[in-house]
């Protein structure tokens, strides 16, 4: 097992002081990283006390070291998971080999597309998150975005790494525009368009830890299967921090539900406006914002057919997320996959492709399957609570904006529809400005440990075995 050297300028696990040159290349980085940090990040709590999750090593003893910790303060840092002895390309045309220490450079321009796109998302979303923290429900909750922001540093120093590591001068200028481009920006917004999206509520952010960060999953998953040794042991480290974030969104998710139960019990009624008279969230208003989300989480994986796709996973870059245990055909030479597609006379047409160009869509499938997991959790809470209603995930066709089902208008159930039928009806489909004018008089900060916000009931335990109402910030 490798310890992570905190003694360095740059805390380690990949002997950065035995290359001078890459740790100077990375020292000089790491400042710009703190300008941004301080620029973008949640500065305006940089000198408050945080009750942060910190990595000293790498193993299951290690990479959950609890302590109280100012934010810019944090050591970021490049932890990769251990070597798993004699590793070989677990799928597609070098299937069996030897992994690769170094990029072939054959496939140097595929893989650092891929990078860049990762490496991207990370300084993205703390972006969109900046301002959340004057409006937090809770300490737990407030401490618990400063622990995804500081994570969410970290997958971008994952990135940088490689970048630098492995990709030359090249690496260093794609390195140092992911720190230029920025979430929402008009001349250089962030690559993928979720990322662009304005994270302006804690609604919005749960919703986007429970389906954009699964996204993170199902890509960091895929990327821990690659050829290239390093890509796979940094996106593996970097799976054991993603889960929180999940459970951040499906937690916080859950626990709106359950706050919403209870208000609609008290009242004595599921309508809308007595829900929201108590100053809690409406379930058609939760619906809403799920519809929007899930459609725009969809669009992270690609085009449902992919000739990018069919070379990534031919030339053993990209993998299926749990490849090994989950396929059985590694190579998928000849397989197909049956897509559905618009027909062009505002129908819905089977196609065949090959399965290699349908990966996008493999992987989307099986992140629509895990998205339902929560959902039908909150569903028996709401049947428990005697109530009809019932949450949904849209169709995959719904308000697509990549691939084949891009601006094609479809209802909630992915049916073509009349473009001004789509217009009449999504304002009732997708949060509306009164909806969000709502959702924002909601956000009330709540900083008294232990208190919770009227709209979300408290978690059902602390962080790290430690009380509910333990002083996760200290906001001195
Ligand atoms: N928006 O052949 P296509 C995370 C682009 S989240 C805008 O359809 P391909 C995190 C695509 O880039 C995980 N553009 O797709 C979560 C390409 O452009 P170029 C992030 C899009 O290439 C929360 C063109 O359309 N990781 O970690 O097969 C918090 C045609 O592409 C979009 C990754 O995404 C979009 N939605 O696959 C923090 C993994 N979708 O290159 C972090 C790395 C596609 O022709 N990325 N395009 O200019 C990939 O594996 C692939 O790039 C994609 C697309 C899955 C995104």
């Amino acid at each position: 097992m490798s310890t992570i050297d905190y003694s360095e300028k740059i805390p380690n696990n990949v002997d950065l002081a035995n290359d001078k040159t890459l740790q100077r290349a990375l020292e000089h980085w790491q400042p710009r990283f703190l300008d941004w940090w301080r620029e973008m990040g949640p500065n305006d709590f940089a000198s408050v006390d945080v009750y942060l999750r910190t990595a000293v090593g790498v193993d299951a003893q290690g990479w959950a070291h609890y302590g109280t910790v100012k934010m810019p303060d944090y050591r970021w840092g490049i932890f990769l998971a251990d070597p798993i002895a004699d590793r070989t390309i677990g799928f597609g045309d070098s299937f069996g080999q030897p992994v690769w220490q170094q990029v072939p450079g054959e496939f140097r321009s595929q893989f650092r597309r891929l990078i860049v796109t990762q490496g991207d998302t990370e300084p993205a979303s703390v972006e969109q998150q900046h301002r959340l923290g004057h409006t937090c429900p809770s300490l737990y909750d407030l401490r618990n975005l400063f622990q995804i922001n500081v994570e969410e540093g970290r997958h971008l120093w994952a990135m940088v790494y490689i970048l630098h590591a492995y990709f030359g001068r090249d690496g260093r200028e794609e390195a140092g525009e992911l720190l230029a481009r920025h979430s929402g920006d008009v001349d250089k917004p962030r690559i993928l368009g979720t990322f662009n999206e304005p994270i302006e509520d804690w609604l919005s952010f749960f919703c986007f830890c429970y389906f954009t960060d699964r996204d993170g999953k199902f890509q960091l998953k895929s990327l821990a299967e690659s050829s290239f040794d390093p890509l796979a042991r940094t996106c593996r480290f970097m799976l054991t921090e993603e889960a929180h974030h999940m459970f951040v969104g499906e937690t916080g998710l859950g626990r709106i539900v359950r706050r919403t139960l209870e208000v609609m019990k008290e009242a004595g009624s599921d309508d809308p406006e007595a829900v929201r008279r108590q100053g809690a969230v409406d379930l058609p208003l939760l619906q809403r914002y799920l519809n929007f989300w899930f459609s725009s989480s969809l669009d992270l994986f690609g085009s449902e057919v992919s000739s990018n796709a069919a070379t990534t996973f031919a030339n053993g870059i990209k993998g299926r997320p749990d490849e090994m245990t989950q396929y059985q055909d590694h190579v998928c030479a000849d397989s197909t996959f049956e897509i559905e597609i618009p027909d062009g006379k505002g129908g819905v047409m089977k196609d065949t492709s090959p399965m290699r160009n349908a990966m996008n869509e493999v992987l989307r499938d099986a992140y629509i399957r895990d998205c339902e997991i929560g959902l039908k959790r909150w569903n028996m809470q709401i049947k428990r609570g005697g109530h009809k209603f019932e949450l949904k995930l849209p169709s995959n066709r719904f308000r697509r904006a990549i691939g084949a089902w891009a601006n094609i208008p479809t209802d909630l159930e992915g049916r073509p529809i009349d473009r001004e039928e789509l217009d009449r009806l999504l304002p009732g489909w997708l949060p509306s400005a009164s909806d969000k004018a709502f959702v924002r008089s909601l956000m009330q900060r709540v900083v008294e440990p232990g208190k919770m916000a009227a709209w979300i009931a408290p978690p059902d335990r602390g962080i790290n075995n430690l009380a509910v109402d333990y002083e996760y910030v200290r906001l001195n």
